[in-house]
Order: structure tokens, then sequence, then C-alpha cells
């Protein structure tokens, strides 16, 4: 472990200094324009659970926008942005990643995303409203990328109806999420170290874009881990948790990592579209083959999250749910 002399993100230790892992040109792109793209999108849910989309038809500008108030964020002093409470669950973190005790070379802002006006105090200030509505603008846009998202893959899938999925991140009760998150550089620190550590996300879908910095990292079936070529234009999307509960496994929860870069700022958004509460997250029948049973026991999203926050990063968190 390296130790800095002039700490940077407060009094700390750095994460494992890590090296990066080789590009990946095999990430499937899908053009949102093109009609046809259900199938290519099935395919990438079911080999690797994640690809990137083109023509998605969200601004530059209300990307950029937001990109911009959360850089002004990250850049205020550490007591400010500390004013705005601890992570737990909802608020600015530094270091620290969930309750396990999990480290990185990341700060963050977590939000939660209801159908009520914004869930932190402090963007209900004059002074924040900038911040906010680049926030509302930026959430409803990416929402709804999620749910057309959502509908090609039942589309692709044969299945009915098209909300069949999308339903559950529209619902007024739906447990969604927003992150922003800002991997600083670190004076006197040469190379990359562990940003966000390896995880699946529990949610059904993220919808995930970073400014053009590398350092996001996928596994592939094998094991093997590839870094993805950075693109500020697009969007990333991951199958999370539930929607591999949802398809029985056939779409695959991707684990991902984040690699910080010493010398240059990352900045990445990150929405989490997750069901309501009370959901029961059970394969969909539609999609089971004759004499097909489910690979999960019952449980509810609710019990599912309250798990996820506990287990280490690294963990098959769903494989304590398997039958
Ligand atoms: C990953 C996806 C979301 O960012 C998040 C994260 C959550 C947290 O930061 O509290 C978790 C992580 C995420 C999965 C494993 C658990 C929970 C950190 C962690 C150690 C908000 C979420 O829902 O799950």
């Amino acid at each position: 472990m390296v130790v800095l002399t002039k700490p940077a993100l407060g009094q700390v230790s750095l994460p494992r200094p890590q090296k990066p892992s080789p590009y990946f040109s095999g990430i499937p792109v899908i053009d949102l324009s093109e009609p046809g793209s259900e199938a290519l999108l099935v395919r990438a849910c079911e080999e690797l659970g994640f690809f990137k989309v083109t023509n998605h038809g969200i601004p530059m500008e209300l990307i950029a926008s937001l990109e911009e108030e959360a850089m002004k964020f990250f850049a205020l002093p550490q007591a400010e942005k500390e004013r705005v409470g601890p992570a737990t669950p909802f608020g600015y973190g530094s270091r620290t990643i969930g309750s396990n005790g999990d480290m990185g070379w990341v700060e963050y802002l977590l939000m939660q995303i209801t159908s009520k006006p914004m869930s932190l105090p402090f963007l209900m200030d004059a002074s924040a409203s900038s911040f906010r509505s680049a926030l509302n603008e930026y959430i409803s846009a990416v929402r709804k990328l999620a749910c057309e998202v959502l509908e090609l893959m039942v589309d692709g899938l044969k299945i009915e109806p098209r909300n069949v999925f999308s339903k559950l991140v529209m619902d007024e009760e739906s447990d969604s999420v927003l992150r922003l998150n800002h991997y600083p550089p670190c004076p006197g620190f040469n190379g990359t170290m562990t940003g966000f550590g390896e995880h699946t996300d529990p949610q059904i879908i993220s919808v995930l874009r970073s400014n053009n910095i590398a350092g996001l990292e996928i596994s592939l079936r094998d094991g093997s881990w590839v870094s993805v070529l950075p693109d500020q234009a697009s969007f990333f999307i991951n199958v999370g948790d539930s929607l591999q509960v949802l398809t029985n496994g056939r779409f695959r929860s991707v684990r991902h990592r984040v690699l910080a870069n010493g010398s240059k700022s990352r900045v990445s958004m990150v929405y989490f579209g997750g069901p309501p509460s009370g959901e029961r997250l059970a394969p969909l029948p539609l999609l089971m083959g004759e004499g097909e049973q489910s690979l999960y026991r019952e449980f509810t999203w609710c019990e599912y999250k309250r798990c996820a926050c506990r287990t280490m990063l690294a963990d098959n968190r769903l494989g304590q749910f398997e039958k």
C-alpha cells in the first residue's frame, strides 16, 4: 500500500496500485436510430451484460451542463462538500464505498431518485438552483433512455407487454439512484489504483456516461478483465443483478470496476434504475422454457438491497439467492 505524504482526499493511505487491463474492441455498439437493433441488444445482454448506445437522442449540452455542475461541486473545499452529509445511504462520500469498509480513490454524490423533489437538502438552497435543474433534466432524459433500452430488450426477447421491465423503473415507487463519481488526480502518485472495486450493480439497469478519461473495466465470461475505451458522447449500459433474475440468468449482470488514473480527473454520472422496494424479484414466466425452473428462491428487491449493501464488492452476492 502506498502512503501519501500530502493527502489530497483527506488523511489516507491509497488503495492498491493496479495495472490497467488491455483495451477490448468487442464491446457491442447499439445504434438506437437503426431499426433492428433489438436482436443485437439481446445478444449483448446474454454474452457480456454490457454495451454502448449511440444516437441516443440526449443533447450533449444537457450532459455537459451536469458534468460542469458536478465538477464545480467536487472543486469545493472539503469542509463544504462534507456539509452535504455523509452517504449513509445518500449524500457525499469520499474513499469509503458502501457500508462494509471498501475503499477507493473516489469521491461521490449519491442521490435517491423519487417522484418527490430532490432528496438532498443542500440541493434545495437557492444557490444550488443550476445544479438542481441540471440534475432534474438529466435524470428525466436518462430514465427515458433506460426505458427505451428496456423496451427494445423486450422486443428482442419477443415477449409482451413491451413495458414489462420499463414499468418497474417508471413506477412512482421505483427505488432508483443517481451517482456522480469523481476519481481525482493524485499528486505524487504515478500509476493507477483502485477507484471503485469489483462489483455488480444490484438494480435492473445502469446507464453510465463519463468524460473522456479511461478507467472502466469489465469482466468477460472467462473471468478476464478488459478496459473499455471511453466515449464521452455515448452511454454505456450495464445489466444489473435484478435483470439477471427477471430473465432467469439469460441476461448476465456484468462485473465491473474502475481504476483511478493518478494524473487526470475522471467524472462519471450513473443512473441506476431499480424496481419498487416491495417488488418480488422472480423470473418472468414468459421467459421460462417448458419445465424450466427458477434459478432463484423468492425474494423482494428490498431484501436483496439490504444484503447487497452488506456484502463485499467481489462476492457473488446473487449466489446467496440461488436455489
Ligand atoms: C453499486 C451501484 C450503486 O452505485 C450503489 C452502490 C452501493 C453503495 O455505494 O452504497 C454498493 C454497490 C452499489 C454494490 C455493493 C455494495 C452496495 C456499495 C457496496 C459495497 C448505490 C448500489 O446500489 O450498489
